[in-house]
């Protein structure tokens, strides 16, 4: 039987991130330095497909550093940690390497200024994510209010409406928080935002690519994980883009063929943790069932890299 003809439209920029290859690279490198096991708190990025491989060559995950012994190097995720994690390890006299992404520890270090200015901080974010969690707790517990849409600051008790500023997440939706931005200033016009923005160029660029493509689409596959925020963000942006089916899916195995009869045609991305061998596994998939035609859709070209920390580029 011949295959039905299907345009394939690939979002550019789609995949890794400065960010995840900087930590998974630094993964990598500390279990060339210190041997197996190296611990790593939380998923050093939230894709089972990259932690199931460090994990084969020696790597141990846990949610807590409580659960790492003091004498083997534990490295810390991405996503950020609460100032408390690092004050832990060294009181522990632990080796501690931080795979925070530079961009994290950007807003990190903002939110440290802010509150040295005297200044009250409100954090946009997903209530229990870790990179939320991370950023609230680089001030004492209580001191950062947490807001997650336009509802929740109309409610939001401040100390000072003059002495506020605000962060956010840096994976998070740039329209929904246009919008709880624009809530703040008209309820707060004294609160400092960031100089820049705090949601990161990875993502920013990702959701661009995929508000042009989504129209053209019957379709859409975004490759990535249920706990991976800035991949989430990409299938809502495709639905609200106008792309009437937008699916998260970890792997080719994930995708319902049944609920993609008959479309002519499908775009695929994926979250800044997704690895490139996952997107070639969905598009094979597309191969073998259909007559593909691929077309690009690039909205941007990337050339972000950040160093892996001087620690690792010494050798033991
Ligand atoms: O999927 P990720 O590991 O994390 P979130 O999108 O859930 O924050 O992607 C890397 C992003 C960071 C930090
Ligand atoms: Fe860094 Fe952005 Fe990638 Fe997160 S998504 S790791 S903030 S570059």
């Amino acid at each position: 039987m011949s295959k039905s003809p299907l345009t394939l439209y690939l979002a550019a920029p789609r995949g890794f991130c400065a960010g995840v290859d900087r930590a998974i690279k630094i993964v990598e490198m500390a279990l060339e330095k210190w041997g197996a096991p190296v611990y790593v708190r939380h998923e050093i990025v939230h894709n089972k497909f990259v932690v199931d491989g460090l994990r084969e060559k020696g790597a141990v995950f846990v949610e807590e550093l409580s659960e790492c012994p003091d004498d083997r190097p534990v490295i810390f995720s991405a996503h950020g940690v609460p100032k408390s994690v690092p004050n832990a390890a060294q009181a522990r006299n632990m080796v501690y390497v931080d795979a925070t992404c530079p961009l994290v520890s950007k807003v990190h270090i903002e939110a440290q200024r802010h509150a040295d200015a005297g200044l009250q901080m409100i954090m946009i974010g997903h209530e229990g994510h870790p990179e939320t969690v991370g950023t609230m707790g680089q001030l004492p517990d209580g001191e950062v209010l947490l807001v997650e849409t336009p509802q929740d600051v109309a409610t939001v008790t401040v100390r000072d409406p003059q002495k506020l500023a605000y962060v956010t997440q840096t994976t998070l939706s740039i329209d929904d928080t246009a919008d709880i931005v624009a809530a703040l200033n008209a309820r707060f016009p004294a609160i400092v935002g960031p100089h820049k923005e705090d949601i990161c160029y990875a993502t920013t660029n990702r959701q661009e690519a995929v508000k042009a493509m989504a129209p053209k689409c019957d379709a859409m596959l975004v490759v990535g994980a249920p706990n991976s925020s800035n991949s989430k963000r990409l299938v809502e942006v495709g639905s609200r883009a106008g792309c009437s089916y937008a699916q998260l899916v970890q792997r080719a195995d994930d995708i319902d063929w049944r609920a993609l009869d008959g479309i002519k045609s499908i775009g695929i991305t994926a979250g800044a943790s997704a690895p490139e061998v996952l997107i070639n596994e969905v598009i094979d998939a597309f191969k073998s069932r259909y007559d593909v035609t691929e077309e690009l859709v690039e909205t941007a070209i990337e050339n972000v890299e950040f160093k892996v920390p001087r620690v690792l580029r010494v050798p033991a």
